[in-house]
């Protein structure tokens, strides 16, 4: 590759699912991919840097916080990028429920510190915001789209609604390429424990592999417009090759209930959902988001993407993923109770 040519992209949040796909597709693009990883992470690479096991050796990484304007002040001095992708977030909606103030802070105020760092030193890279469907929360049209009014539900809807907003100010107010990718639930075997999905397709193979007897969850009712990250990440490269920045829908059009992706996971493992999970109400949120269902015909005409997994594909990867996972781990991790 030219390094005259060679484009340069900064992902935040790198190590996280979408960061990790992200970084390899830029790669297998011919960009020098850089990401910024909190300190604590570099000092337990084994566990926090995982997911970038197998192209640890071709990215650079950047230590630097979202809570602290001068360490992202500091990259961006020494190096210059074509592209930004601000992935980094607390992104888990239970816990902005548990602690707000975290969230808020690192959602909102980590993205105005990326994008005043940026407008100081390099205002013409292009920055990408990572929007989300819990920005419509208790939504007011079915499917949601571009121009369907926001109502968030949660701490953690709130912030990604005032980072949609800063992005879009960053924007008009000083003529920056800034756009966001508005991503419905997307997911993989890369997926954290903590979401939905992967809680379930770890516990069918948990379950499988004889180590847990059952599988607490809260509101099975609630649906969902799941995508393969994989596919997600292509959308995000996409919106910022447009020759002007925008704002869109990223969704598969589908949307399935909590209920069904179990019932489709334990049967791939050969069981009946209905003989192991169990309601518990620890984890129903104090405010839900009961549907969610995206209308991506703006990315399809636009941007030409179109997702290539559908839900039942993905529920199939993701379990017997963790079927090869537990069966090769055994009993090394704790159960996880998100
Ligand atoms: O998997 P979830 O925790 O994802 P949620 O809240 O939809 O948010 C995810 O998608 C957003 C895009 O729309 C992202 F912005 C966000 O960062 C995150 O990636 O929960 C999905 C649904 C909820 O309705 C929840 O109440 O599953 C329901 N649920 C039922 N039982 C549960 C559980 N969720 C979790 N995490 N754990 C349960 O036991």
């Amino acid at each position: 590759m030219n390094p005259a040519t060679q484009k340069k992209a900064l992902i935040t949040g790198i190590t996280g699912q979408d960061g990790s796909y992200l970084a390899e597709y830029l790669l297998g693009l011919g960009y020098e991919v850089h990401g910024l990883v909190r300190r604590v992470a570099l000092e337990q690479p084994a566990h926090r840097l995982s997911r970038l096991r197998g192209i640890r050796n071709q990215i650079q990484i950047h230590a630097a916080s979202l809570e602290s304007y001068a360490s992202i002040f500091h990259v961006l001095s020494k190096h210059q990028f074509d592209e930004c992708y601000h992935l980094a977030a607390q992104s888990f909606v239970g816990e902005s429920f548990i602690d707000g103030f975290s969230t808020m802070t690192a959602n909102i105020s980590g993205t105005h510190y990326v994008l005043a760092a940026l407008r100081e030193l390099q205002p013409s890279a292009k920055f990408y915001f990572a929007g989300s469907s819990e920005m419509f929360g208790n939504v007011r049209e079915t499917p949601q789209r571009e121009s369907t009014p926001f109502h968030p539900r949660s701490p953690y809807g709130i912030s990604k609604v005032a980072g949609f907003h800063l992005t879009t100010n960053y924007r008009e107010a000083y003529g920056m390429f800034c756009a966001s990718g508005i991503l419905f639930n997307h997911e993989s075997p890369r997926r954290g424990f903590e979401f939905v999905t992967r809680k379930i397709t770890e516990g069918v193979a948990r379950i499988k592999a004889g180590m847990a007897k059952e599988l607490k969850l809260g509101n099975l009712d609630a649906k969902r417009d799941w995508g393969h990250a994989r596919d997600y990440v292509r959308a995000m490269h996409l919106i910022l090759q447009q020759p002007s920045s925008d704002d869109y829908v990223v969704a598969t059009g589908e949307a399935h209930s909590v209920r069904e992706f179990c019932q489709l996971a334990f049967a791939e493992a050969g069981l009946d959902y209905r003989d192991w999970v169990k309601a518990d109400p620890t984890f129903y949120r104090p405010a839900e988001v009961d549907l969610l269902l995206g209308d991506a015909s703006k990315a399809r005409s636009v941007l030409g993407w179109r997702p290539t997994t559908d839900f039942q594909s993905l529920v199939k990867e993701m379990v017997h993923s963790d079927l090869e996972l537990i069966g090769s781990e055994g009993s090394k991790r704790e159960s996880v109770t998100a």
